[in-house]
């Protein structure tokens, strides 16, 4: 394969960047990397309020760290009460829009109300540090007022993405013993109304440990009410006090658990702190979205997941930012909502995932063009390998050409980001995350934990504990060792697979388990799939290894095309060609399955989990509650009968 295009960031880009050059970055990597605590303790004093300084930094006592041991601090108070002392106190904090096109603007003094009014309600009604609550609840400013509400008190919370079913929900209220549940009759999801509340009534039959249900009105529409236990959210409010200081908590009290899909059917509850996550939630904020303080800053994640925690709502409300967030879909009414908002707010920073622009690039590019979207001055991508083409794709169509693109690779346990380009300071090469951030010491090694050599595909492993890591699976000390700390001794590991190239560059190339064995020869799922959609038909595609007597593995191929008239058997044999030029003979395909849609879940991660079995078995079992269209799989496991 030919060498990738560098993309660097122009000279007025570098002159107004936060950290600027490679000088710049290298010179904090570098102390960082000789005094890790050092520097930590800096980043913490300058970008956090601490009600009182900790004693020392870290103690870490491998698996377990404690960061910033003794000292008291406060999530809520540093995300709304140390800005409105400051000219922040009118700028905009929460830029909503619904999937309606209602709007709301609601300040850093209006949301520091708001907040306050919440937390007192949850006081009254006896709620207090330690407790857990569970947030349940559509795309709207209630549910970072319902998180920072619980923060204030110390109260931990566990959010629920609003796509999930009462199962799911069930699941985590059990799991994490929630005594309250805050939620919405509904929410708006493509037109139609996606009611939450008949979920959590179904749950709330198997949850003993509940004592109420609070229930903000978003839709109006028919919802039951149980006395006794639920309560509406307006009348609450209507006599709440508005004065509910912020309780000052030891750093390493728990800030939320998100629960993740693991390798086994149960999920797992990540467990993260406040003083360690917020710091290094804050740092990277400023580091990789260039953050300045006149920006417009749109994540479009989903709150339910970890991206939207830590990059719409604590590290922006913690830096002072203006977030927006959007309730809907991209597609309704039509392909343009995203750019018409872009156009709209005059957004300055887009961060997306590489499905979203994908689902994007699919439609054509007349989308964009409708709107003006010279306020851009800065993309991002998360949540899994960008393929070259999507990235130039939004690099020229999206960008065009102007915005340096952060591929940022985290995980829900890492908290932040660990690897990504600083914008005014890296060279970015579609496809890699390039390099860690400041503090953060990533290493490629072999199954015995000894480090490859560069061009060398190894296992993504992380050497040193970083403030914002995992603490512990809830409930599941042993589990939290076995998953995450015992392949490599002293080490994290991630689960994905990578390789750094000459320039040190990383590439995260998937899951381990997501690596496909042919003849012999390693093979990336992703690989293959970024040939695909090299290839100008190609719009989607999701590779698997699938079972073979004589390869080992063979390689197989679902494929979504792009609109237009496709003889399928030619292009079968196409692309079978095509994958084999592009890689080598020993990736060439062995099947090429054209689909309608891939299994993704609610996140938009393609489910090759799902895909395997199906090429394996031709049936589903498994857990399949994070799976967004059931119908997909259903349809991708007859097809084969068909044939
Ligand atoms: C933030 C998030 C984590 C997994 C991770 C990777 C994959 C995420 C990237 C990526 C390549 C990226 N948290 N992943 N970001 N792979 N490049 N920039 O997604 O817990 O939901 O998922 O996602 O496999 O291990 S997550």
């Amino acid at each position: 394969m030919s060498q990738p295009t560098v993309y660097s960031p122009s000279p007025e880009f570098v002159r107004n960047a936060n950290v600027q050059g490679m000088e710049g970055y290298l010179e904090l990597y570098r102390r960082a990397e000789q005094n890790p605590e050092e520097f930590w303790g800096e980043v913490a004093g300058q970008e956090i309020h601490w009600f009182e300084k900790w004693s020392h930094v870290l103690e870490w006592q491998p698996p377990f760290a404690r960061w910033f041991v003794g000292a008291k601090i406060n999530a809520s108070y540093n995300c709304l009460d140390r800005h409105i002392a400051t000219h922040r106190k009118n700028k905009v904090a929460i830029l909503w829009e619904g999937e309606p096109g209602e709007q709301r603007f609601i300040t850093y003094q209006e949301l520091h109300r708001l907040v306050s009014r919440f937390a007192s309600v949850l006081k009254n009604r006896g709620y207090q540090t330690g407790d857990r609550a569970i947030i349940y609840m559509p795309m709207i400013p209630e549910l970072p007022i319902a998180m920072l509400a619980c923060a204030r008190l110390g109260i931990i919370h566990s959010v629920v993405f609003g796509g999930f079913s009462s199962e799911a929900l069930k699941a985590r209220v059990q799991d994490l013993g929630a005594s309250v549940v805050i939620t919405a009759d509904g929410g708006y999801r493509r037109g139609k109304e996606v009611k939450l509340k008949p979920a959590v009534d179904e749950a709330m039959a198997e949850c003993p440990s509940v004592r109420d249900v609070i229930v903000y009105r978003r839709t109006g529409s028919e919802i039951t009410m149980q006395a006794g236990r639920d309560l509406w959210w307006h009348e609450l409010d209507a006599t709440a006090s508005e004065d509910c200081p912020a309780v000052p908590l030891d750093s390493e009290h728990p800030l939320f658990v998100l629960y993740t899909s693991g390798t086994t059917g149960k999920p797992k509850g990540i467990l993260h702190t406040t003083g360690g996550y917020l710091t290094q939630t804050t740092a990277s904020m400023k580091w990789i979205f260039d953050l300045k303080d006149e920006d417009t800053y749109w994540c479009s994640a989903d709150i339910g997941w970890v991206t939207g925690h830590t990059y719409i709502v604590y590290g922006p409300l913690s830096a002072g930012a203006t977030t927006v967030i959007y309730e809907g879909s991209p597609d309704y009414p039509q392909f343009d909502r995203w750019w018409r908002i872009v156009e709209k707010y005059r957004v300055n920073t887009l961060y997306t995932s590489p499905t979203a622009i994908r689902a994007l690039l699919r439609q054509g590019e007349q989308w964009p063009k409708m709107h003006d979207l010279s306020s851009l001055r800065l993309l991002g991508s998360v949540g899994e390998p960008i393929n070259p083409a999507a990235w130039e794709w939004y690099h020229r169509v999206i960008g065009k050409a102007r915005c340096p693109i952060v591929d940022t690779w985290w995980q829900t346990e890492t908290g932040s980001t660990m690897i990504a380009p600083m914008p005014g300071a890296v060279p970015q090469k579609p496809g890699s995350g390039t390099l860690p951030l400041p503090g953060v010491v990533p290493d490629i090694v072999d199954l015995n934990g000894k480090e490859v050599g560069p061009e060398r595909e190894g296992f993504l492993i992380i050497r040193r504990p970083w403030p914002g890591m995992i603490r512990t699976i809830w409930g599941d000390p042993e589990r939290f060792k076995e998953q995450y700390w015992s392949r490599v001794p002293g080490a994290y590991f991630t689960g994905d697979a990578a390789r750094r190239d000459h320039d040190g560059y990383y590439w995260v190339l998937g899951r381990v388990d997501d690596v496909m064995n042919v003849s012999g020869h390693r093979l990336s799922t992703m690989e293959v799939e970024s040939a695909l959609v090299r290839h100008p038909a190609v719009a989607e595609a999701a590779v698997v290894g699938k079972p073979h007597e004589i390869t080992g593995q063979a390689v197989c191929c679902f494929v979504t095309l792009k609109q237009g008239d496709f003889n399928r058997d030619q292009l079968g044999k196409d692309l079978r060609q095509w994958v084999a030029h592009e890689i080598g003979t020993f990736a060439r395909p062995e099947e090429i399955r054209f689909t309608e849609a891939l299994p993704k879940t609610r996140s938009g991660k393609i489910m090759r989990r799902l895909l395997r079995e199906i090429v394996t078995t031709n049936t589903v079992s498994g857990d399949v509650t994070t799976l967004e269209d059931l119908s997909v799989v259903t349809r991708l496991a007859s097809q084969h009968d068909e044939d």
